[in-house]
């Protein structure tokens, strides 16, 4: 539980019986001296779905309450780790272009540690790994989504939550996308991939090797809609919450991840929190597997 915040770095408020609900686990560590920093990104100015997912950061973080710290699967707890809240960035409503560059400035900023980007929707991955791209050259981005988001352009826009990837392939090159879970796309995403992408299926993902560093990004809706109903754009058929856990315990083996993100959380249209929920746990198991 999130009682073990007293735990860390004391000071005279430990003595007081109250605490902020509206924190990730974590939140002992000022900024010079934490390993973890999460931030969210309360932005959906491009769904072309079912909008809501800019307040997911704080559902999430309501949720986080209601987690153990310790992982059965990693055999780790979040007690162990030096972790800070950054806080909620400060989008420009209706400003995508302006929104995207403050999230890049502030990852510049936190790059060095390992950020935990609490979307928003999915957009809010192309700035950070641009900003990530600058510390980790040879970066790889490993993403679990029911979409390959590989348009081109929607409605003539290129900077969308569906076109994120293509984008994110653009600049990194080819080879350097590889993509999960993904069972809802168009002929010519299908089609830009097999020249750019990697496709792979969750088990094949184990016989593949990823060289260098990686970030990881989750679209939520690469679970299945009866147990993450809340998301931006759900399509049947997809993982439950032990495939997952289970995928990224065999993969902390061998990935050096750098960084994650979790995204297209979509509170308004949650069944009883259960997406925010499932997100928080995601967000703690992802975060125990890759972090030692
Ligand atoms: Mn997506």
């Amino acid at each position: 539980m999130a009682f073990f915040k007293s735990a860390g770095a004391l000071s005279s408020m430990d003595e007081l019986y109250v605490e902020n609900p509206l924190e990730f686990w974590g939140n002992n560590y000022g900024l010079s001296s934490a390993e973890v920093v999460f931030l969210g990104v309360p932005f959906d100015g491009t769904s072309t779905g079912r909008t809501g997912s800019r307040e997911a950061p704080n559902e999430i973080r309501k949720m986080s309450y209601n987690l153990e710290t310790y992982s059965r699967y990693s055999k780790k707890d979040l007690a162990d780790l030096k972790m800070l809240d950054y806080g909620n960035l400060i989008t420009v409503p209706g400003d995508t272009d302006r929104t995207l560059e403050r999230l890049e400035a502030t990852i510049k900023d936190i790059g060095q540690k390992f950020p935990v980007v609490v979307g928003g929707e999915h957009i809010i991955t192309l700035p950070v790994v641009k900003a990530l791209l600058k510390e980790h050259p040879k970066l790889h981005v490993l993403q679990f989504d029911a979409h390959l988001d590989l348009k081109d352009e929607y409605l003539g826009n290129k900077y969308s939550h569906v076109t994120v990837m293509r984008r994110i392939s653009e600049i990194l090159g080819k080879g350097r996308v590889i993509q999960t879970g993904a069972r809802s796309y168009d002929p010519d995403e299908r089609e830009y991939a097999k020249k750019n992408t990697f496709i792979k299926t969750p088990e094949n993902l184990l016989k593949y090797s990823i060289k260098g560093p990686v970030y990881l990004t989750v679209d939520m809706d690469v679970f299945d809609p009866a147990i993450a109903p809340g998301v931006s754009t759900p399509a049947p058929g997809g993982l439950s919450f032990t495939e997952y856990a289970e995928l990224i315990k065999k993969l902390s083996g061998t990935l050096e991840v750098v960084g994650f993100d979790v995204v297209e959380t979509c509170p308004p249209h949650d069944e009883a929190g259960m997406t925010s929920l499932l997100a928080a746990e995601v967000i703690k198991e992802t975060l125990l597997a890759f972090r030692k």
